[in-house]
């Protein structure tokens, strides 16, 4: 395993002294956001993340080792190369590794290095899901698979309209991964605070969410818990215009016959053109509050 993994010096320390470590995900980087706002927000985020008391580990494949703890520069690096960085996802970690190729990972690539170096926390945006149109393309991200077999609990801001919500909350329930909202019953829509869809438990505190994530591993269940944290109000954005929006990015997309590890890319960044970077904005915020609300739960599963 040591010929694989490479764990910066202080998430090590901090892991052997079972201090809280937030595991953050590198595809929002190099394919969620445009340079050179992603490496700034990712070094944001870092710093938000020590502010609340917790150590960041930003996790990617660096020519071939998969890497824990990236340097600024590394991040730097990623969000220069953009698109031309591959996307990393669990299917592309054997492949980037024997080649010692650079990758990008995902939340489902992310959980799974996290999981290796023994990182219980992990903060994004926004999780892969059931695609709209799913019953005729197949489309159901490798994220889903992941948070039911992986040991890493995922705070994100819900699940986008780019999928298909219903679908992707049947999927998660047939998986078994229990869906939480942060001070919500609703399940957050990411740039809006609600989907007209129901979570399946409210929760008030980080205490309360780590005592539920130590039931989880205690009783041996594998998978994550998903907790979904709705966008601060005031970052939050008209249902209309965004669900507008997104109708078509969609119909273009399917124009243009965008598919399979290109799809998401394609949409955030149609999204963030017709918005005119209001989506990006939201994006952002809702990143670094889901990086608080991860330092806290990181903190409080240390303490239990
Ligand atoms: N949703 C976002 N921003 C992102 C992603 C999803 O709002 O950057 C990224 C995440 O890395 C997620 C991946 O794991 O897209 C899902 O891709 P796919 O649907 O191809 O599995
Ligand atoms: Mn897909």
């Amino acid at each position: 395993m040591m010929d694989y993994l490479v764990v910066s010096p202080e998430v090590k320390k901090a892991i052997e002294e079972n201090k809280p470590v937030v595991a953050l995900e590198s595809t929002i980087i190099s394919h969620g956001m445009p340079y050179p706002k992603n490496v700034e927000t990712a070094l944001k985020v870092e710093e938000i993340v020590r502010e609340n008391g917790a150590i960041p580990a930003t996790i990617a494949i660096i020519q071939g080792k998969l890497t824990v703890g990236i340097t600024p520069e590394e991040i730097d690096y990623l969000g220069k190369k953009g698109l031309d960085v591959a996307k990393a996802s669990r299917r592309d970690i054997p492949v980037l590794v024997s080649r010692g190729e650079d990758g990008a990972t995902t939340v489902a690539a992310t959980m799974i290095i996290a999981n290796l170096a023994g990182i219980k926390l992990f903060a994004t945006g926004g999780i892969g899901g059931v695609h709209r149109g799913a019953e005729t393309t197949m489309d159901i991200s490798a994220d889903l698979e992941e948070l039911s077999n992986t040991n890493v609990n995922v705070v994100c801001a819900g699940a986008k309209s780019i999928l298909d919500i219903g679908l992707t909350l049947e999927y998660l329930e047939t998986k078994g991964v229990p869906v939480i909202g942060y001070k919500t019953e609703e399940l957050p829509a990411f740039y809006t605070r609600e989907s007209g869809f129901k979570v399946n438990y409210k929760m008030d505190s980080p205490s309360d969410i780590a005592k539920a994530i130590k039931a989880k591993n205690e009783l041996g269940l594998n998978g994550a818990m998903l907790i979904t944290n709705p966008i601060p109000e005031e970052y939050s954005m008209d249902k209309d215009l965004i669900n507008g929006v997104i109708e078509e990015a969609v119909l273009e997309a399917n124009k243009l016959g965008v598919k399979g590890k290109d799809i998401t890319p394609y949409l955030l960044d149609k999204i963030q053109k017709i918005t005119e970077g209001k989506s990006l904005e939201a994006n952002i915020q809702l990143v670094f509050n889901n990086v608080k609300l991860g330092a806290q739960i990181a903190k409080e599963l240390c303490s239990l």
